[in-house]
C-alpha cells in the first residue's frame, strides 16, 4: 500500500484550479498534513524549461508529436524527482494537471491517436496513478473569458480555437465517465465557495 497520497485538480483553461488549489494547500496545511504542491508542465527545474517551450506563444509551428512527447519528457522527471520520493515519505501531493490532461488535448482536442498517448504516457508515468483527479468543469467560452480578464496575454495552447477547448472538455468528461473510482468532476460555474467545498469534501474523502 502507498504511504501518500497523489491528488490532480484538471480542467478547462479558466475552470478555476489555481483558486482551487491554493484552498486545498490551506486547508490540508490545517490538518497539519505534510503537502507537495506541483504543477504539469511543470514541478522540476527541468519540467518548468519544458513549459516554456510548450507554452511560448513564438513557436505556432509546434506539431502534434512534437508537444506530446514535450509533456510526457516533463512528467517523466516529475514523477521520478518529485511525486514518487514524496510519495515514499508519506506526504500528499497535489498537481495542476496530470496526464489526464493529455489524454483530453491531445488525443481528444489534437486528434493524436489514443494508443500513441496511452503508449508515451506509460513510459513517462511507468505504472503510477493519481488517486484521484479531480476535474474542474466549466463552458471554455466562460473559462476564456476568465483567463482573458487577467490581462496577461494568452499562451500558446490558449490561443487554439474553441472548437479546440470544446473538444478538450468533451475529453475530460468522457475520461471520468469511463472511470468513476478514478475521476470526479465538479461544476465551476457555480460560485466560487460552493466549489471549495465540493473539492474539500473529496480532498478529505482520499486523505480520511
Ligand atoms: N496541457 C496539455 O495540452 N497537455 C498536458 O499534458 C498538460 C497540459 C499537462 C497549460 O496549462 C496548458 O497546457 C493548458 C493545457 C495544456 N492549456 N490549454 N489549453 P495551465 O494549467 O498552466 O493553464 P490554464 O489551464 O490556462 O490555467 P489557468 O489559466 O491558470 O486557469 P485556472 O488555474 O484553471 O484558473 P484560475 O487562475 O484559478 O482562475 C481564473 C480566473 O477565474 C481567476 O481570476 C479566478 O479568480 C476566477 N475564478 C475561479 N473560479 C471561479 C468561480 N467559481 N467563479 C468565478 N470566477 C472564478
Amino acid at each position: 500500500m502507498r504511504k501518500g497520497h497523489m491528488i490532480v485538480c484538471d480542467g478547462g483553461n479558466g475552470a478555476g484550479k489555481t483558486t482551487v488549489l491554493k484552498a486545498i494547500e490551506v486547508h490540508l496545511q490545517a490538518k497539519g498534513r505534510e503537502l507537495v504542491m506541483t504543477r504539469e508542465p511543470g514541478g522540476t527545474p527541468i519540467g518548468e524549461k519544458v513549459r516554456e517551450i510548450l507554452l511560448s506563444p513564438d513557436t505556432p509551428e509546434m506539431c502534434g508529436v512534437t508537444e506530446l512527447m514535450l509533456f510526457a519528457a516533463a512528467r517523466a522527471q516529475h514523477v521520478r524527482e518529485r511525486i514518487l520520493p514524496a510519495i515514499a515519505a508519506g506526504k500528499i501531493v497535489v498537481s495542476d494537471r496530470f496526464d489526464s490532461a493529455t489524454v483530453s488535448f491531445q488525443h481528444y482536442a489534437r486528434g493524436l491517436p489514443l494508443d500513441l498517448i496511452h503508449k508515451i504516457n506509460s513510459i513517462a508515468i511507468d505504472g503510477f496513478k493519481p488517486d484521484i483527479t479531480i476535474i474542474l468543469d466549466l463552458d471554455p467560452i466562460v473559462g476564456l473569458q476568465r483567463v482573458s480578464s487577467r490581462g496577461e496575454g494568452l499562451d500558446r495552447m490558449e490561443q487554439e480555437s474553441m472548437d479546440f477547448l470544446h473538444k478538450a472538455r468533451h475529453g475530460y468528461l468522457e475520461q471520468a465517465k469511463n472511470d468513476p473510482a478514478h475521476f470526479v468532476v465538479i461544476d465551476s460555474s457555480q460560485p466560487l465557495e460552493k466549489v471549495i467545498i465540493d473539492v474539500i469534501h473529496v480532498v478529505d474523502r482520499i486523505i480520511a
